[in-house]
């Protein structure tokens, strides 16, 4: 690869902003200064009036994920591209494990798929929906590999018994690894979605009450309950409720190493959405919830009690969601956002809601901290996969699904207007996108894997 160094820009960090040059080698960032005089065989690349970021490392999506009756829209190809096109240049997958397969097993099966598909980088977390017969064991195995995280749900026919949950996080600890839980009390969930089918009360809007704000809050207490009862880290997913931010603060400020991620949709959006004509295309689990949720995320983001913003991705097709449109039940349950996510969280730092250095913080820096990453992603380092965004303040763009790079043929965040966006993506120095124009190679995005996750405070180093 040619040599290739980005001049002139402003170069952001999840502590601070500064003008600099950055040289690029061999995939790797090797040197950041000022001034770079002309070598003779570099690329050079204007930067001037622009920023330069991390890639945004997108902690949370599912890809042809089987679900809700059919599989989400985006394969890790498409997936993969529509990230690129937004500025994420590292994507974790859910793997959902069947049952009695071991966790390596799991790995294989979709990783060789992945494989094939990817264009830009990515890691796993392993799905637990099974760990009798020694397959419990086999975590560590899948720590060894390069895969320390799992998730657990509290909620769906694929869900964990609460006894399963707590095996899980105490054996996380023995071996070096995170578990990430969907909260939310599937008891209560069944009980109100039976209730108002037989009052006839079937539309979307009834999905958000079926789940209302105390099902999430009172499971992400259960949870967070539970890995304090072991000091076992614990990383909540979606956060969506200020009940559970609460839970959250009240538990760091204990010392415990409890963390959450957001999601872009509960930031922009409330439950109102669910009273729209075209409500179940917001349908999603969680639901999203009210202004005052809403108010304590963004608090939470601004005072570091929310550590990671990522989209869940798990687009579905219009003629899927109008499965539900007499019964809010059959409606596959996810939302597109990979391509959304750093645009809208950069958005918001153009607008003052937040720093670009938070911006950069929650989608990368500290992506690649919690997860185990940090050797090679999340950062404008030295030593780092040169995966950098260049990002134009002054452009702005309103949202259409129609020039967005992925399988779905809607979004929710059709009409949203952004201020700012990424105008060129590298993903280990080679151009995948610029201008609206996607360059990347299906099979080019390599398998990143990670460190084992030790985490003992709510501090990330
Ligand atoms: N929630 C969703 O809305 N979709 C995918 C899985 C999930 O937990
Ligand atoms: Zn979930
Ligand atoms: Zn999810």
């Amino acid at each position: 690869m040619t040599k290739k160094v980005f001049k002139g820009g402003t170069i952001v960090t999840s502590t601070g902003m500064y003008k600099g040059d950055i040289l690029v080698e061999n995939e790797k960032i090797t040197e950041i200064g000022t001034n770079f005089k002309p070598w003779k065989d570099e690329e050079v690349i204007d930067c001037k009036g622009k920023y330069i970021l991390p890639g945004a490392i997108d902690a949370h999506t599912h890809l042809a994920m089987p679900f809700g009756g059919t599989i989400s829209t985006d394969d890790y190809e498409s997936g993969t591209r529509s990230a690129a096109a937004g500025g994420t240049t590292t994507v974790f997958d859910f793997i959902m494990q069947d049952t009695g397969e071991t966790f390596p097993d799991a790995l294989a099966r979709r990783d060789a798929i992945a494989r094939e598909q990817a264009v830009v980088d990515y890691s796993f977390h392993l799905g637990v929906k099974d760990v009798s017969n020694g397959i419990i064991d086999t975590m560590e195995d899948a720590v060894k590999l390069g895969v320390p995280s799992f998730k657990v749900f509290m909620v769906y026919d694929f869900g964990v018994t609460d006894g399963v949950f707590y095996q899980v996080l105490e054996k996380s600890k023995e071996i070096g690894a995170l578990i990430a839980v969907h909260a939310e009390n599937n008891e209560m969930v069944n009980m109100f979605t039976k209730k108002f089918i037989a009052e006839g009360k079937t539309s979307a809007w009834y999905h958000y009450l079926s789940r209302p704000e105390f099902v999430e809050g009172e499971a992400d207490k259960r949870a967070i309950a539970w890995a304090k009862s072991l000091n076992a880290p614990l990383y909540i997913v979606h956060l969506a409720n200020k009940e559970g931010m609460d839970a959250v603060i009240q538990a760091r400020d204990e010392g415990y190493p409890i963390f959450a991620e957001t999601c872009p949709q509960y930031l922009n959006f409330t439950s109102d959405v669910y009273k729209r004509d075209d409500a179940r295309n917001f349908v999603c689990s969680p639901p999203i919830k009210g202004k005052v949720s809403q108010d304590a995320l963004w608090d939470g983001i601004n005072k570091g009690d929310i550590t990671t913003v990522a989209t869940d991705h798990c687009p579905f097709l219009l003629s899927e969601k109008d499965w539900g449109k007499d019964n809010f039940t059959k409606i596959p349950n996810g939302c597109a956002g990979i391509e959304n996510m750093y645009p809208y969280m950069l958005s918001q730092a153009n607008k003052g809601k937040i720093t670009f250095s938070k911006a950069v913080e929650v989608c990368a820096t500290n992506v690649a901290k919690i997860f185990g990453l940090d050797h090679v992603k999340g950062a404008i380092e030295v030593g780092r996969d040169a995966d950098i965004v260049i990002y134009d303040p002054k452009k702005n763009v309103t949202i259409e699904n129609r020039n967005m790079h992925g399988n779905t043929d809607h979004t929710i965040w059709e009409g949203v207007k952004i201020k700012g966006y990424p105008v060129a993506t590298y993903s280990r120095g080679n151009l995948i996108f610029k201008d609206g124009e996607f360059f990347g190679d299906k099979g080019a995005g390599k398998f990143v894997p990670c460190k084992p996750i030790k985490l003992t405070s709510p501090e990330l180093y």
